[in-house]
């Protein structure tokens, strides 16, 4: 039976050696909560490190018992060294690739042992998991410490359904530039069929970064990289929204519970009735914004001195990191920071902000959730933070404000928020004023919307989406790789054709009946495949069709003569045979003058390169330009173009060292599905080679037999072969009358050597 292993960096379980015995004890975060649907379950697994460095395990008897208590919950725990941790958790992953996904660029010091390290502990965990992976089974691998996981699992098996999640943010590509690995990490990530980012941004950055570094294909959600396809898609986490809104309407309800915090808050309260609370949360980190939270807070009491001794900030930091550098530093830094600003600002019965550095149990997190009336949420950046929708969850008594960073992914999806620049003293002070001041019905109007959304969408739905996508992603992948043609294909093409009555061929030209020369007018039809075309259209039964980007003249001048039709310019014009051309009725122009200019002006940079201009389509050439000048300057064209597709309504074709700008309107997939409409073609075959034929595969009935020409990336055509050579013979193949299965064999060993 086919099952779902789970990789992270950290196991959701925590384990003590005291007094001589094993301490287990299961951790109830957001992740292994989302993730409960899938484990513990059947025979999956959850693979990750025990958070304690393997030397520190006491004794060999004590190791196996710790061993087979995890073991028996279905962990498999990845034992790290102290110098593991030191180099791959505390240095790599948290003093690189932290400070550098947050854009805190001068945190992170690049070293080439810990990239070394990191390397070998992502193989060691891919190791574990090969260990236990079978064909067929699916491993979803979370976060920025196992980035490299995705294609080491891939290398060893690749039928495996692998998915990868990153909680962090992508940073935009002009950030991620700067780490030296940047190829090996895009890389290690591809090897995964589904990557996942919290938000549309990150996903953005994610392919900007991919199509500038690596020579891989974009084709709007898939990476096509080495022959191998990712889908790259945005799936924002959610929380597990019932569980804290009962907990809240528990704590409510039960007065007799105890409950000390909360207690001890609604005493002060009732000392103070006018006193609001201000409530924040977060791990002691940089990326938080808590040094600007208090200054902004300073910035508050200081033009709004009426406030003073009527609000407090009540701000929780939980320890993280210790054992990094500049985690020690903003410890030191807050604790001075709030020192002062309580200083300056203290009554004798009151001081603005009440800090605590430890963490709570749950039971106390909700008290504070509900007895807080603004939550002051203020990250530099944050991939989603979920400590502002446990907020919103947890205000079951219908008022409560959140102030949110827009810098949070969560930001995205909370838009009845205050949203707020945290960098922006005045903003956050702005918003406090507000939040203050806002009516009890609007704070409920705006709470309900939240609540309404983070139900719906909750940490469950999160997962249970991203495994079904990443089940058909995977799936996907084995139904449209293409098949080389083989003998039982060629026998069972032989046997339609000479059954139907009704044939269409659909062919594309260069590329597919011809190789590509350095210009396009080098390539016109020679003596061997204009014998194939006049004998292939000399049965009444053939309709065949050239569809192809090329202008109209020269496929006249060329074919004029014989029984077939024209698609010229990718659908923009359609001629019968002996019959004169007609214009496609969706075709304008006008995008043409604000294409050219930038086409020209690419080309004055780029030498060896040059604009080919058809009547409705212009096409950027750079075959015979230097290939790393031409791509990088057709990466450069293909994302100014991309940005004007809306207002232009052009289609961009990103060719084999072509970039062609069409109208949108118009292609050959529209072209043919007039065609095949018209007709009753009881035998269809298209043969392709680039991007503009994919749409005519697109629009193809199910039974038709479609060839793409070449091996190089990924397509909808259900058979390959390897180039404009081997497409004839499979033309040929149906025009030979006198064929015996000997030939058969032969032909099939020439294509397939
Ligand atoms: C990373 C990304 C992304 C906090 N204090 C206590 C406590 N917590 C719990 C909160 C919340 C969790 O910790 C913190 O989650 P965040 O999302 O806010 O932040 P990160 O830890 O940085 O998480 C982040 C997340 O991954 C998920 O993808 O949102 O952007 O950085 O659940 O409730 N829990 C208890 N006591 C505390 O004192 N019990």
């Amino acid at each position: 039976m086919e099952k779902t292993i789970i990789v992270s960096n950290r196991l959701p379980i925590e384990i003590k050696f005291e007094n001589n015995s094993v301490q287990f004890n299961q951790s109830v975060g957001g992740l292994a909560t989302g993730l409960s649907a899938l484990h513990p379950k059947d025979n999956n697994i959850w693979v990750g490190w025990l958070g304690i460095p393997e030397e520190n395990v006491p004794t060999d008897e004590l190791k196996d018992e710790a061993l087979e208590r995890v073991i028996s919950h279905d962990y498999i725990p990845v034992s790290l060294t102290q110098q593991e941790i030191v180099d791959y958790y505390e240095g790599f992953s948290n003093r690189i690739i932290w400070p550098l996904f947050h854009y805190f660029t001068q945190y992170a010091a690049f070293s080439k042992k810990k990239w070394h390290i990191y390397q070998q502990v992502n193989k060691k965990f891919a190791d574990e998991i090969l260990e236990y992976a079978d064909d067929g089974d699916t491993v979803w691998v979370h976060d920025y410490h196992l980035m490299l996981v995705p294609k080491l699992l891939r290398e060893k098996k690749k039928k495996l359904h692998i998915g990868c999640f990153l909680h962090i943010p992508f940073p935009s590509f002009e950030v991620f530039r700067t780490l030296p690995c940047r190829e090996a990490i895009l890389e290690g990530l591809l090897g995964c069929d589904l990557l996942g980012f919290h938000t549309l941004d990150y996903q953005q950055h994610f392919l900007e970064s991919v199509s500038q570094l690596l020579d891989a294909e974009i084709k709007c959600n898939d990476v096509i990289f080495q022959g191998k396809v990712t889908r790259v898609q945005v799936y924002p986490m959610g929380i597990d929204a019932k569980k804290f809104q009962e907990e809240a309407q528990f704590q409510m309800k039960s007065s007799k519970k105890k409950l000390p915090l909360r207690e001890e808050l609604e005493n002060y309260k009732k000392e103070n009735p006018n006193v609001k609370y201000i409530l924040s949360i977060d791990r002691m980190d940089y990326t938080k914004g808590i040094e600007n939270r208090i200054r902004a807070f300073e910035y508050f009491l200081k033009y709004n001195p009426w406030m003073i001794g009527q609000v407090r900030l009540l701000m929780v930091a939980v320890p993280s990191r210790t054992n990094v550098q500049q985690y020690q530093k903003l410890k030191r830094d807050i604790d001075e920071l709030v020192g002062r600003v309580n200083s300056k600002y203290a009554t004798l019965g009151w001081s603005p902000i009440q800090y605590f550095y430890r963490s709570f149990p749950f039971e106390s997190l909700i008290e504070l959730y509900t007895s807080c009336d603004i939550a002051l949420i203020t990250p530099i950046r944050d991939g989603m933070n979920l400590v502002a929708k446990e907020y919103v969850m947890a205000r079951t008594g219908g008022t409560g404000v959140l102030i949110l960073s827009e810098m949070t992914g969560a930001a995205k999806e909370l838009a009845e928020a205050l949203l707020i620049n945290p960098t922006s003293y005045q903003q956050i002070s702005d918003a406090l004023t507000q939040a203050l001041e806002m009516p009890e019905a609007e704070q409920e109007k705006r709470l309900q919307r939240m609540q309404e959304r983070l139900l719906k969408y909750n940490v469950n739905h999160w997962a249970q989406e991203f495994i079904s996508d990443l089940q058909q992603t995977a799936n996907r992948e084995t139904r449209i790789e293409p098949l080389l043609l083989n003998e039982t294909a060629y026998d069972t093409f032989r046997k339609k054709y000479r059954q139907s009555e009704k044939r269409l061929f659909l062919l594309d030209y260069d590329g597919t009946l011809v190789g590509f020369k350095d210009t396009p007018s080098q390539a016109a039809p020679d003596e061997e495949l204009l014998g194939l075309i006049e004998e292939l259209s000399r049965d009444e039964k053939n309709n065949v069709y050239l569809v192809s980007g090329r202008d109209r003249t020269s496929l006249q001048t060329w074919f004029d003569k014989y029984r077939i039709h024209l698609i010229a310019e990718h659908g923009a014009y359609s001629k019968r045979c002996f019959d004169e051309w007609c214009s496609h009725p969706n075709l304008n122009d006008d995008w043409m003058q604000s294409v050219l200019p930038l086409m020209e002006k690419l080309t004055d940079r780029t030498p060896g390169s040059f604009v080919e201009q058809k009547k409705h389509s212009l096409a950027w050439h750079y075959r015979k330009a230097d290939t790393e000048l031409g791509n990088a300057k057709a990466k450069e064209l293909l994302k100014m173009l991309n940005n004007w597709i809306p207002t232009l309504g052009i289609s961009l074709l990103n060719g084999n060292k072509v970039v062609e700008v069409t109208n949108g309107h118009i292609n050959k997939g529209i072209a043919i599905q007039e065609v095949i409409h018209q007709g009753n073609f009881d035998f269809i075959l298209a043969m392709g080679d680039d991007h503009t034929d994919e749409m005519m595969f697109d629009k193809l009935p199910t039974q038709a037999i479609s060839v793409k020409v070449g091996m190089d990336t990924r397509t909808l055509a259900k058979y390959a072969v390897k180039d404009f050579r081997e497409a004839r013979k499979v033309l040929e193949y149906f025009i030979k009358k006198d064929l015996n299965k000997v030939n058969v064999k032969e032909k099939i060993a020439a294509l397939n050597p």
